[in-house]
């Protein structure tokens, strides 16, 4: 669908006094990221013509394009040879903040849902109880799912959770990172391994792409304000919706 709904021109707050004004590029690329972060634009949507946004901002196309190939580089938007410019469809999560699945799906103006794989308290496998520094056959709370965003799947994940920072896996009904919020239990740091997979028949069905489809493999481990792991997750998403981004300094 092609969007026409292009409020005022900068519609964010006037640069106070004394503040240099962020050249126009940069504030018509913050003026569409809002709209999308805010939902107002969907993923998918058609952007206008590079010649009615110079119009609707009064500005060159020249400016338009540097505003265009901003979006681009952040991901927000993808252009189509000879079709258009659209609201990208793939999320992303940026590597450097401790987000949860809701913070990213939320970021992009876009509902996430849950459909709970597994919901129980188990014996953690050798490879939990590692990533968790647990004994053999300790138990850990396991919450397995498939994780949606507007009703597109997009990623499955298993987390494995000790049990003081969350006895009862049945209480999560929607965020664990929440949940855990709630008990004064959230993560504040954590180590990720990235890995490239093909999506084996089932990860893939549950996906909904074809199985051997690309895939990202992801394992974290999260540590408390004590700096001690409370959660093993591995999580499998679709390669061909997410962008993982890092800030480089
Ligand atoms: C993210 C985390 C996962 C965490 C989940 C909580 C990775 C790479 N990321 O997906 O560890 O358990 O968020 O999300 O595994 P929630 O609060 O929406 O349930």
């Amino acid at each position: 669908m092609m969007s026409d709904a292009v409020p005022t021109p900068f519609s964010g707050p006037p640069p106070t006094s004394g503040e240099e004004e962020a050249p126009l590029y940069v504030r018509i690329a913050g003026d569409y990221a809002e709209r999308i972060r805010e939902g107002a634009l969907s993923p998918g949507d058609a952007l206008p013509p590079e010649r009615k946004i110079a119009e609707i901002y009064g500005v060159s196309r020249v400016t338009v394009r540097r505003a265009l190939e901003q979006l681009v580089l952040e991901g927000l938007i993808e252009q189509r040879q000879g079709s258009g410019t659209y609201v990208s469809q793939r999320l992303q999560q940026p590597l450097s903040v401790l987000t949860s699945f809701t913070e990213d799906v939320r970021a992009r103006g876009m509902t996430p849902n849950s459909q709970f794989l597994d919901r129980a308290i188990g014996i953690a496998t050798p490879e939990e109880a590692i990533g968790l520094g647990l004994k053999p056959g300790q138990g850990v709370s396991r919450i397995a799912r498939l994780r949606s965003a507007d009703g597109i799947p997009l990623a499955i994940e298993t987390a494995a959770v000790v049990l003081d920072a969350l006895p009862d896996p049945t209480v999560v009904t929607d965020s664990l990172y929440d949940v855990l919020s709630s008990r004064g239990m959230r993560p504040v740091r954590a180590i990720q391994r990235l890995s490239a997979v093909a999506l084996d028949k089932r990860n893939a069905e549950l996906l909904d792409v074809p199985p051997g489809s690309p895939g990202l493999y992801m394992v974290r481990v999260g540590y408390d304000a004590g700096d001690r792991p409370i959660e093993y997750t591995r999580s499998f998403y679709r390669g061909d919706r997410w962008d993982f981004i890092t800030e480089l300094a």
